[in-house]
């Protein structure tokens, strides 16, 4: 918490319904901040990971702030940077799906490279027309080094295997360029995979966590996934979101990897998850080619040796207790179904 009567710190940041920004603000409001999200309209609410922690307004215990903005948008970007005054800025906002990425490219690399390119240029002129110190942090991907072989660490080349890396590439040259050309405090967080149980549901982890706890109460029989045997450096985020918030407590900007140095392939996680509930992955798991991207990122697997050392983080769930933690939470989420299901509320295709 910030000593009494200290003005509270603010923060802004993209992306606040997605998984991160959700344990981020809960990260942030603990330490005492006053946080702000840009949330993008939707024709549906989209604030389902926020509602546990929201406050109304008009309230005035109320420190979580929500604002219309998008990254397609510079307008809104320089409204509410000016408006605020944050003195963090995290740029959290993305399409952050790499396979969709195919589907959608120039939307991603509007959203993802222009859209930091945007927030860039608002906090840079915020900064040069009030003098403040406004503190930036972009999140970069682990998918940037694509093709490159692990170990990964920040001086690695970078080889994006899709549109949204390739996007992720010019977003993370962006930030360093403003932070060389313009002096802003300005850091990339390369991070590697990281998982909850509020993971977007078409991620493969979530995917097969969702899927494991359906099947498990007989909501579902089948699976369809794609290529199994990539392999993925896996952590939980609410451990990386603390990273993103040491980046910018340091003396001075700069690029760090954030990553658990193992990696699992799709197959092992499959094995451990299903097992972890007592079923055999291969009586339910199909194969769709359907799932298969154009070009694939075999092997990700971080060396966290210099966030380790300079900001003294490390991750604290491993593979078995993140696995453990998703399934636990499906499972349950799974038995609220059924019961919706078993009343005649909703078919058991549909999602409550
Ligand atoms: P999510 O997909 O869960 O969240 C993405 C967020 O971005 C959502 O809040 C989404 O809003 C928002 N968003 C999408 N488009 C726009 C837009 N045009 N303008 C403003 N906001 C937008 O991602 P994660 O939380 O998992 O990841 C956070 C960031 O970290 C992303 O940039 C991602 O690319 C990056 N990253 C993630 C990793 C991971 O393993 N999770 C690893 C490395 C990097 P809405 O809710 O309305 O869709
Ligand atoms: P990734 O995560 O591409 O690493 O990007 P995702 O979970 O989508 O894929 C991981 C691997 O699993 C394979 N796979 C499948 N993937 C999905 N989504 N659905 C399937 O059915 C399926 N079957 C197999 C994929 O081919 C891939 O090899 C995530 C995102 O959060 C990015 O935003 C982030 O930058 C990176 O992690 C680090």
């Amino acid at each position: 918490m910030a000593p009494e009567n200290a003005p509270l710190k603010k923060a802004l940041i993209t992306g606040i319904t997605g998984q991160d920004g959700s344990y981020l603000t809960e990260f942030l409001l603990k330490k005492g901040y006053e946080v702000h999200g840009i949330i993008r309209r939707s024709s549906n609410f989209n604030t389902q990971r926020l509602e546990h922690i929201y406050i109304d307004p008009h309230n005035s215990s109320a420190r979580m702030k929500l604002h219309y903005g998008d990254l397609s948008d510079a307008s809104s970007l320089r409204k509410w940077v000016d408006t605020i005054c944050p003195d963090e800025v995290y740029n959290l906002g993305a399409q952050s799906h790499v396979g969709v990425s195919f589907e959608n490219p120039d939307y991603t690399a509007d959203v993802v490279a222009t859209g930091a390119l945007r927030l860039l240029e608002a906090v840079r002129i915020h900064v040069e027309s009030t003098g403040r110190l406004v503190k930036y942090y972009q999140a970069g991907s682990s998918e940037m080094y694509g093709a490159t072989p692990p170990p990964q660490d920040e001086t690695t080349v970078f080889h994006p295997r899709s549109p949204y890396a390739v996007a992720k590439v010019a977003a993370h040259f962006y930030t360093v360029n403003y932070r060389e050309a313009y002096g802003l405090f300005a850091c990339n967080g390369i991070l590697f995979n990281h998982e909850s149980p509020r993971r977007g549901e078409n991620f493969v982890t979530r995917k097969i966590t969702r899927a494991i706890g359906r099947i498990k109460i007989g909501l579902q029989k089948k699976l369809f996934l794609g290529n199994l045997k990539a392999s993925r450096d896996w952590g939980f985020a609410g451990d990386y979101v603390e990273g993103m918030w040491l980046m910018l407590q340091q003396d001075k900007p700069d690029d760090y990897v954030l990553a658990t140095e193992n990696s699992y392939t799709v197959e092992e996680f499959l094995e451990e998850a299903f097992g972890y509930v007592g079923l055999n992955w291969k009586d339910h798991v199909e194969i769709d080619p359907r799932y298969f991207r154009p070009s694939e990122v075999d092997n990700l697997r971080g060396s966290a040796q210099k966030a380790r050392e300079l900001l003294g983080w490390q991750p604290k769930v491993n593979f078995k207790q993140l696995v453990a933690m998703m399934v636990d939470s499906d499972l349950e989420r799974a038995k609220r179904e059924k019961v919706l299901v078993d009343n005649g509320y909703i078919d058991s295709h549909q999602q409550p």
